[in-house]
């Protein structure tokens, strides 16, 4: 049955997207948002309840049915539904990882020319978890040990991932004790599809068991290696300073998107996109330079190393194409829509595909070749300008705020400690003190079946003002980019008093942009650090901290709401309906019954204002579990006020410049 059609206003909380979608209407555009509207969600589907798994169904298990043609009860079809979901965000994340893996080993054996070793201190980091020799050896050869060392994490043969020892040594042995400690990340994915095959693995608990074992292997294991290869290649984030949304896009310019999620073509771009002979070639069809911007994750890893602009997140991708001034949108993988390609043929956009897992039909298709990346690269840039002349009426809102991201766990060490002596302790201090209530990660995704942002801008706003600091990552990160909140002037005007004193103190803005999907192994690095720094237990389900994904919508954020409750987090997926309603018994065993097993839990909620309550209550429990203090927020915020003064009475440019520096 069709929905009503949402106004532009109803659909999002973007006034960029409000204009966008307010356009698509005048055009007769169709896109994400008039699709979800004409659309509703299968209900028995959206419970879990319906069994596709082999050819004597689809089993829609409903009013009398509850067992299918074979007898599955229920809980199995449920819990093997998720299961498989949690498997294809796993294998996502960790063929991302393994690409990257045999990058790094062509750089380091000569035959991939365009690639370096940009961060040598993360590659011998990474050498020592993997077991790689670093003492007097040449970088290119310990770089090759280390490709060959990720590389066998995925198949290896004998004992565990080598990273689970960078956890916290109680949460370890829970892992050991529950006999949930992944293997190699290849054969947790695969035993998961194993079992959830016809005639397999039958108990739900049982089935669940793996889901998290599935779910380590990406979060300890390819999303780890993923984050780590990516700083080896092309630098460990620190601060920049940059701008997001769609008023990023330039009108007399050859605006090029990068779309998707892997940085191994996209830096490739942002180098080519420099070049002199491309930039009189742009300059030669009319454009005043070649303007890039990202959307999704390839945005996040090139604006945390690069400054490259946002353009937006997931449900923009089409809105881009909207404002007619997208010469070529290059995509990689993973969230990539498939209406990008009638939206592209209205206009004068490229959409080029550049990923062999990945081909659109309807898309060019320029396929990355390591051996020649930057050529590549050149080619697609001359692609996009060639679209120049083409371009017709430009719809660019005129929508930005400014963004200081590039927080990686390294750079949040420095940043409190300082190069010598970097250290989470100020951090655990100040949750110890009560200045900061406690911790939230909101990560993933947006969801068309949503308000756009809605939920994102709600919840971050409402844990700002109770003293929370925020990490983000993903589109949820974005999000709160486009909105003005990634600023250290945000800690002054949305912060807690006690917040507002330690951002003020540090220099940091209040909401911590980490990076990629991939880039929440950074926040599982930084909890695991905190654990260990004394004062806050001893184990991440000891920290008063919380993990949401309050828009989410794809099978990886599945696999990484797992993750994080299997290595102890209350982790809250928001907003559309819970995958696994369709059992009682299945939505006990990831709540309760894993909170017995492994400390941390996963529940899915609609509700905003439920989420914002159940996260503050989690986070009080957890300062009373450790004997701290009750929260009060009128013990702080006198010593800042003459500092706020000051900073207010100075424009934000020269606040931001005064902190980073010119861009
Ligand atoms: S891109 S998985 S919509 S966060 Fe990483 Fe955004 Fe979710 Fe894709």
């Amino acid at each position: 049955m069709a929905k009503k059609r949402r106004s532009p206003q109803e659909a999002s909380r973007d006034p960029a997207a409000i204009a966008l979608l307010e356009r698509a209407e005048q055009i007769g555009a169709a896109t994400c948002f008039s699709r979800a509207d004409q659309i509703a969600p299968c209900p028995i589907g959206a419970q879990g309840l319906c069994c596709r798994h082999c050819a004597m169904g689809p089993c829609r298990l409903v009013g009398e049915v509850d067992r299918g043609i074979c007898g599955a009860s229920i809980d199995t079809v449920v819990a093997r539904n998720f299961a498989r979901g949690v498997a294809a965000g796993a294998a996502s994340h960790s063929d991302h990882a393994r690409d990257l893996a045999y990058t790094l080993l062509a750089a380091a054996e000569g035959h991939a020319p365009d690639y370096k070793i940009r961060d040598q201190y993360k590659l011998f980091e990474t050498a020592r978890w993997l077991g790689v020799r670093v003492a007097d050896r040449p970088v290119e050869e310990i770089a090759r040990e280390v490709a060959l060392a990720a590389l066998g994490e995925f198949g290896r043969i004998h004992g565990e991932l080598a990273y689970l020892k960078r956890a916290p040594a109680k949460r370890q042995k829970i892992w050991h004790d529950q006999r949930i400690a992944p293997r190699a990340i290849d054969r947790e994915v695969v035993d998961m599809l194993h079992r959830t095959h016809a005639g397999n693995d039958q108990d739900a608990e049982h089935l669940l068991d793996q889901a998290m074992r599935c779910a380590l292997a990406d979060g300890w294991g390819g999303s780890m290696l993923a984050t780590d290869l990516t700083d080896i290649l092309f630098g460990t984030p620190a601060p920049v300073r940059t701008e997001a949304n769609l008023g990023v896009l330039q009108p007399d310019m050859v605006n090029v998107i990068i779309h998707g999620h892997e940085p191994t073509l996209s830096e490739m771009i942002v180098a080519a996109a420099q070049d002199p002979e491309l930039l009189a070639y742009a300059q030669s069809k009319g454009a005043k330079g070649i303007n890039l911007a990202g959307i999704c994750c390839t945005a996040n890893e090139v604006l945390m190393r690069e400054g490259i602009p946002l353009a937006g997140n997931f449900l923009q991708q089409e809105l881009a194409i909207l404002t007619g001034a997208v010469e070529a949108m290059v995509v990689d993988v993973q969230c990539i829509m498939e209406g990008l390609v009638p939206l592209a043929q209205q206009f004068h956009t490229a959409l080029i595909t550049t990923s062999p897992k990945v081909r659109v039909a309807g898309a060019l298709h320029m396929e990355l070749d390591e051996h020649r990346a930057l050529e590549v690269a050149r080619q697609i840039l001359r692609t996009a300008i060639d679209r120049f002349p083409q371009r017709r009426e430009v719809f660019i809102p005129d929508v930005r705020s400014p963004v200081v991201p590039g927080f990686s766990h390294e750079y949040i060490d420095y940043s409190l400690g300082g190069l010598y002596r970097g250290s989470f302790r100020p951090l655990n201090d100040a949750i110890m003190a009560g200045r900061i209530r406690g911790v939230v990660a909101d990560i993933g995704c947006n969801n068309a079946r949503l308000c756009h942002d809605e939920n994102h801008y709600y919840l971050v706003a409402e844990f700002l003002k109770n003293d929370v600091l925020v990490v983000q990552t993903g589109c949820g990160a974005i999000a709160s980019a486009k909105r003005g909140y990634m600023t250290p002037e945000a800690a002054l005007e949305l912060a807690g008093p006690g917040l507002r004193e330690v951002c003020e103190a540090v220099g940091i803005p209040p909401v911590l942009h980490m990076g990629s999907c991939v880039d929440n192994s950074r926040i599982l690095t930084v909890l695991s650090q905190m654990a260990t720094e004394t004062g806050l237990g001893e184990d991440i389900a000891d920290i008063p901290a919380v993990g949401m994904a309050s828009e989410w919508m794809s099978e990886k954020a599945l696999a990484i709401g797992t993750y994080c409750a299997a290595s102890g987090v209350y982790v809250i997926m928001g907003g559309v309906r819970n995958p696994v309603s369709g059992s009682q018994r299945v939505t006990e065993l990831i709540s309760d019954g894993w909170e017995k097993k492994v400390g941390g839990r996963l529940e899915f909620l609609e509700d905003p204002q439920e989420i914002l309550r159940r996260t503050l209550a989690h986070i009080d429990r957890k300062r009373a579990a450790l004997g701290l203090e009750p929260y009060n927020p009128a013990r702080w915020g006198k010593s800042g006020d003459w500092v706020i003064g000051q900073l207010l009475a100075t424009p934000l440019e020269e606040r931001l410049e005064a902190v980073y520096g010119r861009r």
